[in-house]
């Protein structure tokens, strides 16, 4: 990063401006959890078709439920990292902070962030496939594949947003909201491919936000960010965050 890019980001961020973030799995990357389409993602051993689709549950929820639970355990025995803290730590330092996140681990909450908009769910809750019922999950690895309703019996699943299924209502509202109210958003370790959430910053752009896009490889985002800063997710907030401290 150069450092002319860091002042300057450095000076919007004193302004408390209207602060957004928009993350996706490369900010876990540095807890040792991978990417989906990175060199050894998740996607390469297993085609999402075959996985995250409601058809594909439908087809083989035994193996749809081995995947998640393979998930589950890499991310049980992973910890948050500098970027999900300092994520955790801006949002008491901005009024009015928003993170969105695509990501289902649940590391954000683990690190102290609270005002988080999960747009994909979240992989430590499963959903009654009848009753439609929510229960937290935390159970790794799974006693039980696929593991059924301790009330009623039925199949449950996890609880997140599947290819050509509609994300939660309420949270997508309140995210284009942040994004159009947004002064400054902060892109984070996402490829920008799945939609909706990559519309969410060209919703902030063109609402008049300055972009920072924060990812080692460039994406459909960065012909639009104001920034492109290209490094991991950890090395370049802790950077950020160390410049803002010094003589604020
Ligand atoms: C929907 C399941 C409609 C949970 C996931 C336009 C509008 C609307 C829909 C579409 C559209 N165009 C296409 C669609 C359909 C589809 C879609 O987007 N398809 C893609 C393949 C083109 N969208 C949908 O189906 C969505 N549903 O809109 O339905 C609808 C409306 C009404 C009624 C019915 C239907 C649903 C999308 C959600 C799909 N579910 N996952 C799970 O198992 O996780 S998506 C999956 O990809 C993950 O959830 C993940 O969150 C998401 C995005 O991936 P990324 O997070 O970006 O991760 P990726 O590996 O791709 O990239 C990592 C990045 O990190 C890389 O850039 C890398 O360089 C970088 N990186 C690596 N290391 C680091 C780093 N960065 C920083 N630091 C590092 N150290």
């Amino acid at each position: 990063m150069q450092d002319k890019e860091l002042k300057e980001i450095v000076t919007l961020l004193r302004q408390k401006p209207q602060l957004s973030v928009l993350t996706g799995a490369g900010i876990s990357a540095e807890s040792g959890i991978p990417t989906f389409r990175g060199q050894n993602g998740l996607w390469k051993q297993f085609r999402a078709e075959e996985l995250a689709t409601p058809e594909a549950f439908e087809r083989n929820p035994k193996l749809v439920w081995e995947w998640y639970d393979w998930r589950r355990r890499i991310i049980a025995e992973r910890e948050p990292n500098p970027g999900h803290l300092v994520l955790a730590r801006w949002e008491r330092e901005f009024p009015g902070f928003i993170l969105i996140t695509q990501n289902v681990d649940g590391l954000h909450r683990r690190a102290g962030s609270k005002s988080i908009l999960e747009l994909h769910g979240n992989i430590w809750q499963v959903r009654c496939l009848k009753e439609g019922t929510v229960r937290d999950n935390f159970e790794s690895p799974l006693t039980t594949i696929p593991p059924v309703c301790p009330t009623c019996g039925s199949l449950l699943r996890p609880n997140v947003v599947w290819f050509g299924e509609a994300l939660p209502r309420d949270i997508l509202e309140k995210a284009y909201a942040a994004s159009s109210k947004a002064e400054l958003m902060f892109v984070i370790g996402t490829s920008a491919y799945v939609y909706p959430a990559a519309s969410l910053p060209l919703v902030a752009a063109e609402a008049g936000a300055k972009i920072v896009e924060i990812n080692p490889d460039y994406t459909p985002l960065s012909a639009s960010a104001d920034y492109i800063l290209r490094g991991k997710a950890g090395e370049v907030l802790m950077a950020i965050d160390e410049a803002l401290k010094e003589n604020s």
